[in-house]
């Protein structure tokens, strides 16, 4: 991708298809001037002039085509001067009716006006250069258009206002404050007295640097969960009612439910939204030996996504109790964390009086019927509690290339910190804290290279 500021973009900044109007974005030092050589104001014969389109107000009138005089659209323009736009430079936005061939071809009189088509993500890619944003609030914003549950959507806009980016820039801004007085020490001994505690710095490491940093880490995980869903695989006995679970919890009728054990055979899999919090159900195949090869297939599948879960939904038949089947079951899952679901609880006298073997440690028992959807509620509760998310639904939680990051930082301060204990001198110590700063550094955005820069960028949409 060029990175050369100096030319004018444009694209479509509105979803594809037909709506009520649609947006035409203009970006570069040529943007006024080309919007000015389309646009007719209202009433005043000619194009408009620059000194027409006064910055951050509405200005009605017509796109015309320079070389025919047609009009195409009445149209609403805008222009934002730099810097105070979005990218930090001169931007005119066209309010147009929200036809997709009427959009274009106002797109190609402007393309046609000297400006260039932009490349997926230019605009906020030039936000971010020109300064107006680091490279968390960057990502933030991508999280925020494409957030599918109120946690993301909350999570994007807590990163995009910046709070993890700043959280960053004060830790990155103390180590280096500590490395420009380790670095005077280095080179002028005798000048400087004594310029870093040696003991205040390890206290400062140890209690505050690297616990910060292990947090971050922490959280990201939680980041993680959120973008993608925390994956619950549900998983038991042929007939236990496994389907009939996944169904009342998406309510819809998603997987085939008989009452002919080895209905499921194939993994099915279905995002769900509960309290605004994203997971990502798959049904699998009950497990038992089959000389059947399609579902011997199909318990490979449902083994081999319980091994990937990050928590397995154990679905019982309460009339069979904790008999061996499930007990073999429980002994091959219960290294991932799982939920118990006691099913059938319609059929049952006392449910919750059903003994378990006193090895089974699931993280909750809920005793329910899918069928009368007695219980579910339960279900609900003990999946969220699960997730964990509660506590940092509203945090700007790092995603994986920030959790790349700190861990680099972390491991490099862990460095430092053993190096002091064991005596070594700044000059070897100072390597790492500049790791440590740099990896932070790129947390930010600083010094990103290009390719970062394509990959972060052409994940988001033409026109943002
Ligand atoms: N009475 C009662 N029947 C249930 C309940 N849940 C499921 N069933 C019945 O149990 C039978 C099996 O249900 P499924 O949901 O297909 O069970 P499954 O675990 O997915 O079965 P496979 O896919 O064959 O492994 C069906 O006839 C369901 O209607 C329940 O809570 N109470
Ligand atoms: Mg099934």
């Amino acid at each position: 991708m060029p990175l050369d500021n100096t030319e004018t973009i444009a694209a479509i900044a509105t979803p594809p298809g037909t709506g009520g109007i649609g947006i035409i974005r203009i970006s570069g030092p040529a943007s006024i001037g080309i919007a000015c050589r389309l646009f007719h104001r209202k009433g005043i014969a000619g194009p408009a002039a620059s000194h027409d389109l006064l910055s951050h107000r509405l200005t009605l009138g017509h796109i015309c085509d320079p070389a025919s005089g047609e009009i195409l659209d009445e149209v609403l323009v805008v222009a934002m001067r730099s810097p105070r736009s979005f990218t930090g430079e001169d931007v005119v936005e066209i309010q147009a009716h929200g036809g997709p061939w009427l959009l274009r071809s106002i797109l190609a009189l402007v393309l046609d006006q000297g400006a260039r088509l932009a490349e997926p993500g230019e605009f906020t890619r030039r936000a971010f250069l020109s300064g107006r944003m680091d490279l968390t609030q960057a990502e933030g914003m991508m999280d925020l258009i494409e957030a599918r549950t109120s946690a993301a959507r909350k999570m994007g806009s807590a990163l995009l206002r910046g709070e993890l980016g700043m959280e960053v820039s004060r830790l990155r801004e103390a180590l280096l404050e500590l490395a420009t007085r380790m670095a005077a020490e280095i080179d002028f001994p005798d000048d400087v007295g004594d310029l870093v505690d040696e003991g205040q710095v390890l206290q400062d490491l140890q209690e505050y640097y690297l616990p910060e940093l292990r947090r971050l880490i922490r959280m990201g995980e939680n980041g993680v969960r959120l973008r993608e869903g925390l994956r619950i695989v549900i998983a038991g006995l042929p007939n236990a009612g496994k389907s009939s679970v996944m169904n009342r919890l998406l309510a819809m009728d998603r997987s085939i439910v008989t009452d002919i054990p080895g209905t499921t055979r194939d993994l099915v899999e279905e995002p769900l939204n509960l309290a605004g919090l994203p997971f990502v159900l798959t049904d699998t195949a009950g497990i038992r030996d089959s000389s059947d090869p399609i579902e011997r297939m199909g318990v490979e599948r449902a083994m081999e996504s319980i091994r990937s879960a990050d928590c397995v939904l154990l679905v019982m038949d309460a009339r069979r109790g904790a008999d061996r089947e499930i007990c073999l079951l429980e002994e091959t899952i219960r290294s991932s964390p799982y939920l118990l679901v006691m099913n059938k609880k319609d059929l049952v006298d006392d449910c919750d009086a059903i003994a378990l073997p006193s090895s089974w440690k699931p993280a909750a028992r809920v005793s329910l019927s899918a069928r009368s959807g007695e219980g579910m509620d339960a279900l609900r509760k003990a999946l969220t509690d699960l997730a964990g998310f509660s506590e940092v639904q509203h945090a700007a939680l790092p995603n994986l290339r920030h959790r790349a990051a700190f861990e680099r930082a972390a491991e490099a301060l862990e460095r430092v910190r053993a190096g002091m204990l064991s005596g070594h001198f700044w000059d070897l110590l100072s390597v790492d804290l500049h790791t440590a700063i740099q990896a932070l550094g790129n947390v930010l955005g600083e010094n990103a290279d290009p390719d970062l820069l394509d990959r972060i960028f052409s994940g988001f949409c033409i026109g943002k």
